[in-house]
């Protein structure tokens, strides 16, 4: 089973302006929709679309409970959310325009998670993970959730023998990467924060993050990404698509990156169907969907390159 945490989950509110998104201007709103946010609950939904069983686990609050359970429903997550009494799952904004130019985020903070219930989730995770299970970590960390809670969580999966995946930021990221956990997504910004200076390339930064972690997806964003496992360095091209909207596309890779790790696909169609599934993902108008017979139709177009490594490089 593969089980998610969405710490911080989101209602996202996409708003689309009518012409060019402009500053210092009144930017008419043209549509509104309403989305699933938050990093677990997208690899929740990119899981089931590939027809992987798995389970959401995190918060939700109960003052818009319903809305949250709708959108969820809609996107076929199933879930076992433990309810935050009088908290209101937070509002990102996603903004687009009429003209096509990416999307602009502005995310809440969120809610905070009682004693009570981070001790429900630490109780849930060690009645339900198993060693054969994968525990996918994902999204920023509530108000005042803090680094201990963090660690008790990875410690449970770490107890279990779970593979633990991590799309965290910042000193969270920085956690995951100390407790060794088995995969990790930073950014390029990310990647040089984590490792001691000195290291000069990407390349070699992600080396040395291998020794510790089997598996490290660096994103570059429109650039692509490198990927590292077992001492071997890939650099990936991805096509080249028309962006609408970008917001989910890491989530998509990291969703179809880990579903093709769970049905025993070799890495490089992992690293494949990842990169074509968040291709698709950008040129769709909302912030989850993605089409995995358009993905299909791009495989031939992106690059998968081994990169040399010499060994002596990394310290
Ligand atoms: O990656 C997209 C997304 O999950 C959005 O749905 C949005 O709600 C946001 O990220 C939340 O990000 P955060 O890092 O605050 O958890």
């Amino acid at each position: 089973m593969i089980y998610t945490v969405t710490l911080n989950p989101a209602i996202d509110r996409l708003i689309q302006t009518s012409g060019l998104l402009m500053k210092k201007k009144t930017n008419r709103v043209k549509t509104v929709e309403y989305d699933l946010g938050g990093k677990g609950l997208h690899v929740s939904h990119v899981l089931s679309k590939f027809g992987i069983e798995n389970i959401a686990l995190g918060f939700i609050g109960s003052e818009n409970q319903q809305q949250m359970e709708k959108i969820l429903q809609a996107k076929q997550v199933t879930h076992q959310l433990i309810v935050e009494k009088n908290a209101s799952t937070r509002e990102c904004i996603v903004l687009i325009d009429e003209e096509s130019q990416g999307s602009t985020m502005v995310t809440d903070s969120g809610f905070q998670i009682s004693r009570a219930n981070h001790k429900k989730l630490i109780s849930q995770l060690q009645r339900l993970l198993r060693k054969e299970d994968m525990l996918v970590l994902a999204g920023s960390l509530p108000p005042n959730y803090s680094l201990e809670r963090l660690k008790e969580i990875i410690d449970v999966g770490k107890m279990a023998g779970s593979f633990i995946a991590c799309d965290l930021s910042g000193d969270a990221l920085r956690l995951a990467v100390e407790m060794q956990v088995d995969f990790i997504k930073p950014n390029q910004f990310e990647l040089e924060e984590l490792l001691t200076p000195g290291i000069d390339s990407i390349k070699n930064r992600l080396l040395a993050l291998n020794k510790s972690i089997p598996y490290v997806a660096a994103s570059m964003g429109k650039e692509g990404s490198y990927i590292v496992h077992a001492g071997e360095v890939y650099r990936v091209v991805p096509p080249k698509v028309k962006e609408v909207n970008d917001t989910g596309a890491g989530d998509v890779f990291v969703g179809s990156f880990l579903a093709q790790l769970a049905q025993k696909a070799n890495l490089e169609t992992a690293i494949a169907y990842a990169t074509v599934c968040s291709a698709s993902k950008v040129t769709k108008r909302n912030c989850t969907d993605f089409d995995l017979n358009q993905a299909e139709q791009m495989l031939p177009m992106i690059e998968i390159k081994k990169m040399e490594v010499n060994p002596d490089a990394i310290s």
